[in-house]
């Protein structure tokens, strides 16, 4: 338990340092490149499926990452925090550098999973019940389910014929493929996210319409932190160089020691809104958990 206390804390400071003096400064248009889309005809039918609860997202390249710009502003305010710059450098320049990936057609929940619906899935399959779901700022049945652990995360999404987005995935859906910064465009909006503690507790999900992401997922930014699949790598983003596969290397036991962080992704109801953004990345061993920490399922 002391561990995994640890690795929290060591995640929230990082992301805080990462974000907040980023805050405030909009970005040089052209700082943001732009990538052509082109979309394979085959997809037009596989749009068409219907697949309740889930919004389409089609083949393609999109940026995953931080501009140079971002990491520019990111190493600036990390350093202005009285972190080496050596420090400052190896944890943008290299682990969250912008780059092109490609990612084939999904589809991904348009919400983070509820404790209603985890409450179908825990009544048939037993285990754990969440200990947030005796606290009545977490345990509305259209809340995200907080108080996760990846594990729990990923057998959700397996008994419901689903499985957890890679982070790749998880970032296109977030941010499509014009590199912006939030779901909803490059400026942080306190109509468009649960963030900063405004209510100081999550919301019912999918109650900022106005902060939906291109497909039209919902809360990307915000809420609660989102488990991917992805072990935490630095970049170029690769899906087939070990980080997707599950508990690779190791049995879970050495997981439970560290190695082998899984990446979160969004930012919470608490976080500063540097979190926020789409290309922020997070990382916990897979058996964390805390009223910060929610999922969704992808197909
Ligand atoms: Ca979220």
């Amino acid at each position: 338990m002391v561990i995994i206390v640890a690795f929290i804390a060591g995640v929230l400071i990082t992301g805080v340092v990462s974000a907040w003096s980023e805050e405030g400064q909009v970005l040089d248009k052209k700082a943001v490149p732009q990538i052509e889309v082109k979309e394979a005809p085959q997809e037009k039918e596989e749009a068409k499926r219907e697949e309740p609860g889930m919004v389409f997202v089609p083949a393609g390249e999109f940026l995953m990452g931080r501009s140079e710009e971002e990491i520019r502003q990111a190493v600036k305010a990390c350093q202005a925090e009285d972190t080496p710059e050596e420090v400052c450098r190896n944890r943008f320049e290299q682990g969250s550098q912008q780059h092109t990936v490609y990612v084939d057609a999904f589809w991904i929940d348009k919400t983070e999973a509820t404790n209603a619906q985890y409450k179908a899935f825990w009544e048939e399959v037993g285990g754990r019940a969440p200990a947030l779901w005796d606290d009545p700022k977490f345990s509305g049945p259209n809340q995200p389910l907080v108080d996760v652990s990846w594990v729990e995360a990923q057998d959700y999404c397996l008994w419901a014929g689903k499985r957890l987005p890679t982070e790749a995935e998880w970032e296109k859906a977030a941010r499509g493929t014009d590199g912006r910064l939030y779901p909803w465009g490059n400026t942080i909006d306190s109509n468009k996210a649960n963030y900063d503690n405004q209510v100081g507790k999550t919301k019912e999900v999918g109650s900022y319409p106005e902060g939906a992401s291109p497909y039209g997922a919902l809360d990307m930014a915000g809420n609660v932190w989102e488990w991917t699949s992805s072990l935490f790598r630095p970049y170029p983003y690769s899906k087939s160089d070990g980080r997707e596969a599950p508990f690779p290397g190791g049995t879970e036991a050495e997981e439970m020691l560290g190695r082998g962080n899984r990446v979160l992704r969004g930012g919470a109801w608490d976080s500063p809104p540097g979190y926020l953004r789409s290309a922020n990345r997070g990382g916990l061993p897979p058996f964390a958990g805390s009223s910060r920490i929610g999922f969704r399922c992808a197909k």
